[in-house]
């Protein structure tokens, strides 16, 4: 029996957990690779070593992966390094050019791959790439562009890498990041987006390649829409990404919250969300508020020791100027479920915290 049971405002208590299951569990623990000799002064994960040579590896490669290509100095081996390392982004302005790949893991079994840069100089090299990079119902292109530099010839580039791409996997999705948009004005950055989305549509139209799957963000290390653009790259291969999406849409609903978003703890990129429109400054806030929370309590402390009952208990309530709360929970050794309510009824607080509490666990069933 729910003891919060017949709270105001249309919320209801949810029940029990749903047993998705079956996922196949190859979190790597958060580790962090780079195996570009170390040229991002970060640290090299032993037994990478597979990943570096070039053009014969490629059937070691994940099966969820990411592919970051560019020209080079768009930016790329800097976003890796801001998002897995947590390096200051003034950090990376004496950062060095990527000479061979740099291979980047995080949870679920993602795998986001640094390519070296791609110019007329390197353009045979990356014509050489064995297809199969781009094989798969996992794989996920991200072309980044320099939007303060030449981007006319990025774009010749990246559809000499979509054309080949598209040949063994004509639904690879591809994300375009407009890079170091930071110091453009709003209004020239959306004027940017709607040239270079323009341009793209037209000619993959005249060259008939496939469209359909194109994304186009405006990306910048010095905030959060790098983590948030990354976010939505990677929501595509989260396994079960379904099932969490429908059980975070029940949890909304049943609970009267605006947004809950299951958080990858290290890098605070979402694995997933409900289907209500993200906004990004609710992200933004999110992502501050759970970096915040980790700094002040530790709330990941002890994560690897904990028992499979005590999923979803250890929680944070965070109350924000007495007009919202923020509401986390501990779902599993690297996420934690992070949702936001603006409605202050006392009764739905304690609801709110017992559903919470619940659709963790249920989470962590879903992912195992
Ligand atoms: N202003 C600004 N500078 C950035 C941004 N991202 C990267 N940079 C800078 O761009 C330069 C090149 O960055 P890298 O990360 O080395 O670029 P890359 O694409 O990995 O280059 P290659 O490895 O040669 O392919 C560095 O000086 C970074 O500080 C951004 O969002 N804004
Ligand atoms: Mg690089």
């Amino acid at each position: 029996m729910n003891p919060y049971g017949g709270s105001a405002g249309g919320s209801q208590m949810i029940g029990g957990s749903s047993g998705g299951g079956g996922v196949r569990g190859n979190s790597t623990g958060l580790s962090y690779a780079d195996d570009s000799l170390g040229n991002t002064g970060l640290t090299t994960e032993a037994g990478s070593a597979a990943d570096i040579t070039q053009n014969k590896d490629e059937d070691s490669l994940a099966e969820r992966r990411v592919l970051l290509m560019g020209m080079p100095r768009s930016g790329k081996t800097s976003i890796l390094a801001v998002i897995f390392d947590n390096m200051q982004p003034y950090d990376t302005l004496s950062m060095l050019p990527t000479v061979q790949r740099g291979t980047y893991r995080m949870s679920m079994g993602i795998t986001v791959y640094d390519f070296p840069g791609i110019d007329d100089y390197s353009e045979t090299q990356y014509n050489n790439l064995s297809p199969s990079v781009y094989e798969g119902e996992h794989a996920s292109l991200v072309y980044v562009i320099d939007s303060q530099g030449d981007i006319q010839t990025s774009l010749s580039t990246m559809y000499s890498i979509i054309r080949m791409a598209q040949s063994v996997n004509p639904d690879i999705p591809i994300n375009i990041f407009l890079n170091k948009v930071d110091g453009l004005s709003e209004e020239l950055r959306q004027d940017i987006q709607q040239d270079v989305q323009n341009r793209v549509m037209k000619t993959m139209t005249y060259e008939s390649l496939n469209s359909t799957f194109v994304q186009f963000f405006l990306t910048t290390i010095f905030d959060e829409s790098i983590k948030e653009a990354l976010s939505r790259v990677v929501r595509r291969l989260v396994p079960k990404y379904n099932s969490l999406e429908t059980i975070l849409n029940s949890f909304c609903s049943k609970s009267s919250l605006d947004k809950a978003f299951l958080f990858d703890i290290s890098t605070k990129v979402f694995l997933a969300t409900d289907s209500s429109p993200t906004d990004s400054l609710m992200y933004m806030f999110a992502c501050h508020t759970l970096e915040a929370i980790q700094d002040i309590v530790a709330i990941c402390a002890g994560y690897t020791a904990m028992g499979e009952e005590e999923a979803g208990l250890q929680k944070t309530v965070v109350g924000m100027d007495g007009s919202f709360k923020i509401y986390v929970y501990q779902v599993n050794s690297y996420s934690v479920l992070l949702c936001l309510n603006t409605m202050l009824i006392a009764r739905q607080d304690s609801l709110i915290e017992y559903n919470g509490s619940k659709i963790a666990k249920a989470i962590r069933q879903i992912l195992r």
